[in-house]
């Protein structure tokens, strides 16, 4: 089977809901509080590509991509 890329996905995912402290299914900035608030505010504001003050699972997995491919 070639799950390479569903597996490295899934492991993504897991680090979405991991991020997901209160577990409501998307990541805000009160999940972040695990980082200094200045370096969170900073990535958070990358990551919420449509800038709605929630990250998505999609949001993040595009990130990662983006990150992961540079
Ligand atoms: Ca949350
Ligand atoms: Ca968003």
């Amino acid at each position: 089977m070639t799950t390479t890329g569903s597996n490295a996905q899934t492991a993504i995912v897991e680090e979405f809901q991991r991020m997901d402290v209160d577990g409501d299914g998307g990541v805000d900035r009160a999940d972040f509080l695990c980082m200094p608030a200045a370096e969170a505010a900073t990535c958070f504001t990358t990551l919420d590509s449509d800038g709605d003050g929630q990250l998505s699972d999609r949001e993040f997995l595009k990130a990662v991509k983006r990150f992961s491919t540079s």
